[in-house]
């Protein structure tokens, strides 16, 4: 069986988020309100098909893409900049690749349990978030 990501998912917490905002060059204000965020995320998954929507008291951000098929992303509400991105699987992770200004730019999903990780990186910074299963 493959894995299942479809679900709704709460923030539990993360670890070098800052560093991370500071990497994409989120402004002061802003980092200082993101911190403070809990989003939760509603993933639907059906076979190859995601959509991922992140929502918070502050922003809100949804993608949606096809395992292999680069799509443009335009990150609105996060730092604006446009990437081409791609999603592939690595075993039971989904692995994005963010192409454009920002080097070394992408992220990682995978399930342990009731836990969905996320590891988000930005030139020489990763953060991780963990979600619990809503
Ligand atoms: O998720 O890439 O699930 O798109 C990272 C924020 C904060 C806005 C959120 C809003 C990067 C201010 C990642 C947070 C910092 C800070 C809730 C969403 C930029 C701006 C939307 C993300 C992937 C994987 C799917």
């Amino acid at each position: 069986m493959p894995v299942d990501f479809n679900g709704t998912w709460n923030f539990v917490r993360s670890e070098n988020f800052e560093s991370y905002m500071l990497a994409l060059g989120i402004d002061f204000a802003t980092r200082k309100i993101a911190n403070l965020l809990k989003p939760q995320k509603v993933i639907k998954q059906e076979g190859d098909s995601f959509s991922i929507s992140t929502t918070s008291t502050f922003r809100n951000y949804f993608v949606q893409f096809k395992i292999g098929e680069e799509f443009d992303e335009d990150n609105k509400g996060l730092d604006n900049r446009k990437c081409t991105s791609v999603v592939t699987w690595d075993n039971d992770k989904i692995v994005c690749v963010q192409n454009g200004e920002k080097r070394n730019r992408g992220w990682t999903h995978w399930i342990e349990g009731d836990e969905l990780y996320l590891e988000l990186c930005c030139e020489d910074q990763i953060s991780r978030q963990v979600f619990k299963r809503g």
